[in-house]
């Protein structure tokens, strides 16, 4: 289960450092890609109904992941968070990221290899998420019974 809550952090606190950085563009992008391929999950985001997610509704559901993975993965959550303030700071995700990259690196080289595009020997937000589509097109390709 843990497998599919990390991606959905990174996930959530890209789209959220997004939108400062570029004012909202690239996040406008992220939802209208949401809201076309995953109705069901932008509507989770959109509270208050009203067809679009705005950055309180954003920084809610991150709240409500936060939360849910620190009560229902309290080791792993532990993990993440660094300075053990019970938050998760866009720092910590991005260490855990490349914590998870190195393991990943050391056990799967030929799966790093795949996943790190440029060759610069560390996974960016761009390639983790490039990754993670890639795993679920080939999940949902495999259906519900497929291999490793
Ligand atoms: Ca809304
Ligand atoms: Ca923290």
């Amino acid at each position: 289960m843990h497998r599919t809550l990390i991606p959905l952090i990174f996930a959530v606190t890209g789209t959220l450092s997004a939108a400062s950085d570029d004012r909202g563009a690239r996040c406008d992008a992220a939802l209208a890609k949401l809201k076309a391929n995953h109705p069901e999950q932008f509507e989770k985001l959109d509270t208050d109904h009203d067809g679009a997610v705005n950055a309180d509704e954003l920084h809610a559901a991150l709240e409500r992941r936060e939360a849910s993975f620190k009560q229902h993965h309290p080791d792993l959550f532990a993990a993440v968070d660094g300075d053990g303030d019970g938050n998760l700071s866009k720092d910590e995700v991005v260490a855990a990221r490349q914590a998870r990259a190195e393991r990943m690196k050391t056990e799967h080289p030929k799966a790093f290899d795949r996943v790190d595009r440029n060759d610069d020997g560390k996974v960016g937000a761009g390639e983790a998420a490039r990754a993670r589509r890639h795993r679920q097109t080939h999940a949902q390709a495999r259906g519900p019974k497929g291999g490793d």
